[in-house]
């Protein structure tokens, strides 16, 4: 089954955003299998952003994740990467459509409430990145018979 990275940002996490957070995916029917509340050290962060090294919003954006604790997560189902994605809205909240994440709760760019991987690629560079196999507790749920 497919899985995805995705993580409460640090102003999701000031803003009491994290139930909020896991119910949608909850509710929707993915599943999570690793989650823990951490403080990115810095190096990770360049890693992680890796790809937007050379943007000018690069240093705003390794200050910002890594000025308070985010909320790191697995999330597991059918097309959860792409869907996951749809959840959260346009990166810009201005641009997100209401009932989207990003939509209901962000106003500005900066600070966009959730990060979520964009590819299969991206999903398991990122997922290698915050968490070791160990830390992802496989299990199978009755209710997936209600939901496959
Ligand atoms: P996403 O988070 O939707 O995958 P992205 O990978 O293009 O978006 O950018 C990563 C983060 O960088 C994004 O969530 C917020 C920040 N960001 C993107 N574009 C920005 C910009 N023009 N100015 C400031 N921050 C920006
Ligand atoms: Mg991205």
């Amino acid at each position: 089954m497919e899985k995805t990275y995705l993580m409460v940002k640090p102003d999701g996490v000031q803003r009491n955003l994290i139930g909020e957070v896991v119910t949608r995916f909850e509710k929707k029917g993915f599943q999570l299998v690793g989650a823990k509340l951490m403080n990115i050290p810095r190096e990770l962060a360049e890693e992680h952003y890796g790809e937007h090294k050379e943007r000018p919003f690069f240093g705003e954006l390794v200050d910002f994740i890594t000025s308070g604790p985010v909320f790191a997560m697995v999330w597991q189902g059918e097309n959860v990467i792409a869907t996951a994605r749809q959840m959260m809205g346009a990166t810009n909240p201005k641009d997100a459509a209401p009932g989207t994440i990003r939509g209901d709760f962000g106003v500005t760019v900066g600070k966009n409430i959730i990060h979520g991987s964009d590819s299969p690629e991206s999903a398991a560079r990122e997922m290698g990145l915050f968490f070791k196999q160990e830390e992802l507790a496989e299990h199978s749920k009755l209710i997936n018979e209600w939901i496959y």
